[in-house]
């Protein structure tokens, strides 16, 4: 069944002024349209900014605890709805139906965490220097907040902002992925309806990236909007950055990575190998905390590799609906990105993982193939060992089923190849020593490290984000994600009855500094 979808402007459906109409289709069998969507322009985005700039102060004085309350009920209504979500998600973007409920399952969660914080949200009181006088801290909404998600996790991913931003009083315009706007207006009604909220406190916006760009330059440029929050590529995150620095404002990014995973002489391999089935092609290695790299130790290097192509030989591959590691690229736009990467493999790489590389035809088969491939968007896994530091493949995330292995002697080289890329968002060591885990804690350039676990799969009330290529250092999830969607406000109240004078008119005590102990 397909469906029509549109952008929402205060409660209401708009057709965008163009008036284009674009369909999306099901990765895994692109003759099933899953939704024919009117896709909004520019225009669409400053009227969606303004419906929400009118609509925040109302909700604003909504009593926290009330609007914990209506993250309480959100977190609910996706449970109830949780496997039609799911179903949806694995349709639209081909996610494996588990992964799929792992991924509505992230949104109850949040709502889980997020739904007490409206009985929390402290402010602090604080002593002053001075007597008669109490200091204050307040936790403000920002205002109007707009976020711009990736395809790849078409619904966590989004309520890691949405719940949280909601929760601290702002209005939202939200404008998902061009390939994911089925799963944009669900997760959208489940919000607005789960959560009772009024009309213009959330927004969609369905257009392509350039119109959100432009919409979002103006309605910037206009006062609209007073926080943006945006997950994707590290190219479109520094455009939005320098954007956004314009306006004296700073983005929450949350962008690539080339998350290595380090195997060190102590790992347990077969641990190590399963992990990287995992990470590496999971999702198709379409996460942003997908494994880029495995930099495995010399001496164990040709066990570990051994295994890996065994194991990723045996993986099954195909119909999402069934039980597979993984299933098609997200959309097609991916799959010639990906292309481009499969040409950055060179002479002196030995390719592993399948019998072959590219697309998965009829042509060009997968044995234990689940489905017919030819329906859909389907790539062999692609192991390519011996990647030198100065390869491009190594440089770079390569969005895609394909995984990098190099070797090191010692940790201090693992540690300096694992941040060469410059990304840092996701890492991983598998080792059974202490001491290498701290220094590899220490040494990594990464917002997230795991010990004995893959790169993806982090925990939804941990602090998520990266540094360098992934991010300007900003955080989602738990509490950290507060300090994104409210402005601390700091208030003094001197009721001395007079006019008491920081710094200058504080009592002192007189300290006898010459004072020593008798021996
Ligand atoms: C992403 O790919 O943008 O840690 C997010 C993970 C998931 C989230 C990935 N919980 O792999």
């Amino acid at each position: 069944m397909s469906r029509n979808v549109a952008s929402i402007i205060a409660g209401t459906p708009v057709e965008g002024a163009t008036g284009v109409r674009i369909t999306s289709t099901n990765p895994a069998r692109t003759s099933e349209i899953v939704a024919d969507v009117s896709l909004g322009d520019a225009s669409t985005f400053v009227a969606a900014a303004q419906a929400a700039r009118q609509a925040q102060p109302a909700w604003a004085d909504v009593p926290a605890p009330v609007r914990g309350r209506a993250i309480a009920h959100i977190g609910r209504v996706v449970e109830a709805n949780a496997e039609s979500l799911a179903r949806l998600v694995t349709r639209e973007i081909g996610k494996p139906y588990a992964e799929a409920l792992g991924e509505v399952r992230e949104i109850v969660d949040t709502c889980d965490f997020f739904l007490g914080e409206g009985r929390r949200l402290y402010g602090q009181t604080v002593p002053s220097e001075m007597p008669d006088k109490q200091l204050f801290t307040f936790r403000n909404p920002v205002g109007v907040v707009s976020v711009i998600t990736a395809g790849n996790f078409p619904v966590a991913v989004p309520s890691w902002y949405l719940i949280p931003a909601l929760l601290c009083g702002n209005a939202v315009v939200w404008k998902p992925a061009d390939y994911s706007p089925a799963c944009g207006a669900a997760l959208f009604d489940l919000l607005v309806r789960g959560g009772g909220l009024p009309g213009g406190v959330l927004n969609l916006v369905l257009a392509d990236g350039e119109a959100t760009f432009v919409g979002l330059e103006r309605a910037l440029e206009e006062g609209l909007v007073d926080k943006v929050g945006f997950t994707g590529s590290s190219a479109v995150g520094s455009r939005i950055g320098e954007l956004t620095g314009r306006h004296l404002q700073s983005a929450c990014l949350e962008l690539g990575g080339k998350n290595p995973m380090v195997v060190t002489p102590s790992a347990e391999l077969d641990l190590a190998v399963e992990a990287a089935l995992f990470s590496g092609f999971g999702t198709a290695g379409q996460r942003c905390t997908s494994l880029g790299t495995v930099i495995v130790h010399e001496s164990v290097h040709d066990d570990f590799i051994a295994r890996f192509d065994k194991a990723t030989r045996q993986a099954t591959i195909g119909d999402p609906f069934s039980d597979v590691v993984f299933g098609p690229m997200l959309d097609e736009k991916f799959a010639q990105r990906f292309e481009d990467f499969l040409g950055w493999i060179q002479p002196h790489h030995s390719v592993l993982g399948s019998t072959t590389t590219g697309r998965i035809t009829a042509a060009n088969p997968r044995e234990g193939f689940a489905g017919d491939p030819d329906a859909g968007i389907f790539y062999h896994p692609t192991i390519v060992d011996g990647v030198r530091e100065d390869d491009a493949i190594f440089l770079n995330e390569t969005f895609g089923p394909l995984v990098g292995v190099t070797t090191y002697r010692d940790l201090g080289e693992a540690i300096r190849l694992a941040n060469v890329p410059g990304y840092g968002l996701s890492s991983s060591i598998y080792t059974s020593g202490p001491a290498e885990v701290f220094a590899f804690r220490r040494g990594i350039s990464a917002g997230m490290v795991s010990v004995n676990n893959s790169t993806s799969g982090a925990e939804a009330h941990l602090p998520f984000g990266g540094n360098g290529k992934s991010g300007n250092g900003s955080r989602q999830s738990g509490m950290w994600v507060l300090d994104q969607f409210t402005r601390w406000q700091s208030m003094n109240w001197d009721y001395s009855g007079r006019l008491q004078k920081a710094q200058m008119d504080v009592t002192e005590l007189t300290p006898d500094e010459s004072f020593r102990l008798a021996d």
